[in-house]
């Protein structure tokens, strides 16, 4: 399935030109980087490096199946919610992931590739999606950890991205970064609430912190100086705060908020640094990273096995759906006749 710019047939005005006529012209690339350093947007008729194109499908589509596989943990909540407010809340927070991967598709199919064909490289372990989502959720203060901690580190991320050279991405961003802050906001309020209750509730959101710190601190990926692709996607106003900057902007903004809740970050290493006005923080476990990265982390099998099970479990859906329009595409046909 395709968006509407990729059903433009060949040859009008603002087609999509998957292979341009005129790749090869020096002249069309110059417009491209012209283009993207006076800061304008890149749409999906105009011409672009067929690298520009890759890096773009792989990060959209990873960051949509990061938002669907990243309704799984969550999931596990619903029914043992300790209240129907609570309840309420965390089912239309899961739905709003659902709706930022379906926005994330469409945005990464106006590049030329249909959501079967990412899907596909999801379900066969091709595509990656983000490396906090293997692992296991065992108490409800890890759904007030994901909220502060994993949404919060989203945002961070993901506020830049509002201004990425490609359009279709930069403003599917804006309305995911809007969400996403409702969601940061309802997380530390569980933390809140349980900080402020028993002891074994206060030790039960200490709990969650210390599983979920280092995970989230992961989250934005490898070093700078391991990060392959920022170069290129710095370049090209994809990527416009490296990984490296952005955790350190989470950490700072995250200590005084736990601070506020009277928790410990389990980092013995983690103090402030006058000098360069930051915290300072311990190593990172690479090892840990690039284990769950590439498939071996708590819940890798668990997670992948759920999304492919649900994809087939759908396909009576999908069949029904193309059908009722196929139908209803008939009765409109006829009633133009
Ligand atoms: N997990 O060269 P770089 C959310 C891979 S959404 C797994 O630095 P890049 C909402 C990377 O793909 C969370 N793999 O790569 C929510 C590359 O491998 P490849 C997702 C990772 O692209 C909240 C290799 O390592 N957000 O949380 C990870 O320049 C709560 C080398 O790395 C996004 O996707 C990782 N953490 O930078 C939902 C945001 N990090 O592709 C439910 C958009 C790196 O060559 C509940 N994405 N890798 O095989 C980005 O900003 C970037 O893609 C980065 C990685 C920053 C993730």
């Amino acid at each position: 399935m395709y968006t509407q710019s990729m059903d433009l047939p060949q040859g009008q005005p603002g087609e999509l030109r998957a292979v341009p006529a005129d790749a090869a012209s020096a002249d069309a690339e110059a417009r491209f980087d012209e283009r993207v350093a006076a800061d304008r947007k890149v749409e999906p008729q105009d011409w672009m490096p067929d690298a520009y194109r890759r890096t773009l499908v792989r990060q959209i589509s990873q960051h949509a199946h990061s938002e669907v596989v990243g309704m799984l943990p969550e999931g596990n909540w619903v029914t043992r919610a300790p209240s129907l407010e609570r309840k309420a809340i965390l089912l239309a927070k899961i739905q709003d992931e659902g709706g930022h991967g379906l926005y994330l598709y469409a945005a990464a199919e106006t590049l030329g590739t249909s959501r079967d064909q990412m899907i596909a490289a999801l379900h066969s372990g091709k595509a990656k999606y983000s490396s906090i989502f293997n692992y296991p959720t065992l108490t409800w203060a890890d759904m007030g950890a994901i909220g502060w901690l994993v949404d919060g580190a989203a945002i961070m991320n993901q506020i830049p991205l509002c201004r990425c050279s490609y359009g279709p991405y930069a403003r599917a961003m804006i309305r995911i970064c809007k969400e996403e802050s409702f969601h940061q906001r309802q997380g530390f309020d569980i933390m809140l609430a349980l900080c402020r209750g028993t002891p074994e509730q206060k030790a039960m959101a200490q709990d969650a912190l210390d599983r979920w710190w280092w995970p989230v601190v992961m989250m934005f990926g490898p070093s700078d100086a391991d990060s392959i692709h920022s170069a290129h996607t710095m370049k090209w106003g994809i990527k416009r705060i490296s990984n490296d900057e952005l955790r350190q902007k989470f950490i700072d903004a995250t200590v005084p908020q736990a601070e506020l809740l009277g928790l410990t970050i389990p980092d013995p290493d983690l103090k402030w640094n006058a000098e360069r006005g930051h915290y300072d923080h311990g190593p990172i476990d690479w090892d840990e990273f690039w284990r769950t990265v590439n498939g071996n982390g708590p819940c890798n099998r668990e997670r992948l096995a759920a999304r492919v099970r649900a994809h087939e479990k759908g396909e009576w859906v999908r069949e029904a759906a193309l059908a009722h329009a196929a139908k209803a595409r008939a009765r409109a046909a006829k009633a133009a006749a």
